[in-house]
């Protein structure tokens, strides 16, 4: 049976392009035919500063919405990375077979390492490290394929290339993954800046939807999305990228595909009417959910704790395998 196996990080509250990009898809589709696990990856959000009571708090919200999003813990296995010791032991292993010069090119370390530096802050040296620790996750589980958006694309190629070394030289240990992305969706754009992520750490607030916002934001977020100076509605990402990202935003709230879309609409102001409408239609039966579920956070932690029982169980042959076969004696 395939394996899937994603995660998500407890930085800031989800949004849209989690969910468009990543969740909705683990719940549609993967979790069904398939030996699924997903995490909220909490060790990955101790890689920039951070505040520890607010990681908790997000830690819980991230394993509550994806509850709230349809993800059924009688059809997956739903956790936290750090419960299972089996991430952190593995990291090690693979630290010993990535480079320096492979972990500098990350664009995210690049990316995030740079504004670190800006903000006047220093860099985590987990921040560096942090891609080794995603390949672990992915490893530990014989993962045959990772739904993520775009923006990971280059993390599971690391991966795919630290299970090969490894086999390589230490003998078959690992599966090596492929990445998988949703048609419509893998790269939802800030509405205000349209041509950066919406990415859940952003600081251009007005520019990000997030899962738990009220119907009335959504609207006010998506009609002041910033588009062009044109008039005409069509679908170019490099010229028009506030229009196709508002396009696309429909297209994967209804289905369909943006560009077919672009000729339903004569004005920009039609079209963010019927994209915020979408979005507020497909975020509701989530907040509906979410609010029963924070009435019951005893069920959530259940969850939880059987999903990291499962986790570990899974993990850990393969992490012991792995020990073994780089040189290190059994206890
Ligand atoms: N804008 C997006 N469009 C499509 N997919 C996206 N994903 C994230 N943003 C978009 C996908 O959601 C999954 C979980 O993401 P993550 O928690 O690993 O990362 P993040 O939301 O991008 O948050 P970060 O990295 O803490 O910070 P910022 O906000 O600075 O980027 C992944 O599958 C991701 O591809």
């Amino acid at each position: 049976m395939t394996r899937v196996f994603s995660g998500i990080k407890p930085t800031g509250h989800l949004t849209l392009g989690n969910y468009l990009g990543a969740v909705r898809r683990w719940v549609e589709v993967d979790q069904y035919g398939t030996d699924a696990l997903f995490c909220v990856v909490d060790l990955h959000a101790l890689t920039v500063d951070h505040d520890p009571a607010r990681v908790r708090r997000l830690t819980r919200q991230a394993a509550t919405l994806l509850l709230a999003s349809g993800l059924d813990p009688e059809l997956c296995t739903l956790f936290v990375q750090s419960h299972v010791d089996e991430h952190a032991r593995l990291s090690y292993v693979l630290e010993c077979v990535a480079t320096d010069g492979e972990m500098r090119r990350m664009i995210q370390y690049k990316e995030k390492a740079a504004l670190e530096r800006g903000r006047g802050g220093s860099v985590r040296l987990s921040l560096l490290t942090y891609p080794v620790l995603m390949a672990a996750d992915i490893l530990a589980y014989g993962t045959h394929e990772v739904p993520v958006g775009d923006d990971q694309t280059q993390h599971v190629e690391l991966a795919r290339d630290l299970a090969v070394r490894f086999n390589q030289r230490y003998g078959q240990a690992f599966v090596v993954p492929r990445a998988t992305h949703p048609k419509v969706g893998a790269r939802i754009m800030n509405l205000q800046e349209p041509t950066s992520k919406m990415g859940k750490t952003d600081d251009v607030g007005p520019g990000i939807v997030y899962l738990l916002d009220e119907p009335d934001v959504v609207r006010k977020k998506v009609m002041r999305a910033v588009t062009d100076s044109g008039r005409d509605v069509v679908y170019d990402r490099e010229e028009r990228p506030g229009v196709a990202n508002l396009l696309e935003i429909l297209a994967a709230c209804e289905g369909g595909n943006p560009e077919d879309l672009s000729g339903a609409y004569e004005s920009y102001g039609a079209l963010k009417k019927d994209a915020a409408e979408a979005v507020v239609e497909l975020l509701r039966p989530v907040q509906e959910r979410h609010k029963a579920l924070c009435a019951d956070p005893a069920y959530v932690e259940g969850v939880l704790r059987l999903g990291a029982e499962k986790a570990r169980g899974m993990a850990r042959p393969r992490v012991d395998a792995a020990y073994r076969a780089i040189g290190l004696l059994s206890s």
